[in-house]
């Protein structure tokens, strides 16, 4: 057998097998990543509120249990990226979900998972839909799973008009 026919013979099996290898990859990857996005956050969860006046471009404390800061790193227009960090004051915190609705109107799903920033700290880029009827007042929802339970910390805010 020559060196080009072996080369024939193994590329065929090795190329299918490597197209496998990162299908299963990108199976397992993508199943990881979209776990914590697509399923819901299960009860109990405890409620976390900030005080009404925050802004929370200024950085916002929680009240409760958990103590956490919410920051934002400008403020908010509709279809404009901004960045959302929160710093959780607890070791043990697995995932960090931010969910955006509107109170009494359906927004669509806008769901975000915040990736390890820093020690204690989650970070993602967020980015929210235009309002039809032209509202302003969002409710950020940031569910935390810590050791001692899943939390959820309410955040109202408002956009800015274009
Ligand atoms: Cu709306």
């Amino acid at each position: 057998m020559t060196t080009r026919q072996s080369l024939t013979r193994w590329t065929g099996p090795a190329a299918i097998l490597a197209v496998a290898a990162l299908g299963l990859l990108g199976y397992w990857a993508a199943g990881a990543w979209l776990r914590p996005l697509l399923a819901p956050v299960e009860a109990p969860v405890v409620a976390l509120t900030v005080a009404p006046e925050c802004d929370w471009s200024a950085g916002c404390e929680t009240h409760g249990p958990l103590r956490a800061r919410v920051r934002v790193d400008r403020r908010v227009h509709p279809l404009q990226p901004f960045e959302l960090t929160l710093t959780v004051d607890a070791d043990g915190v697995g995932t960090v979900l931010a969910d955006f609705v509107m109170v009494g109107m359906d927004m669509g799903v806008n769901r975000f998972a915040l990736a390890p920033a820093a020690a204690r700290q989650w970070r993602t880029q967020v980015v929210l839909p235009v309002c039809t009827v032209d509202r302003q007042d969002w409710m950020a929802q940031i569910y935390v799973t810590a050791e001692t339970g899943v939390y959820r910390i309410d955040v109202p805010f408002l956009t800015e008009r274009e």
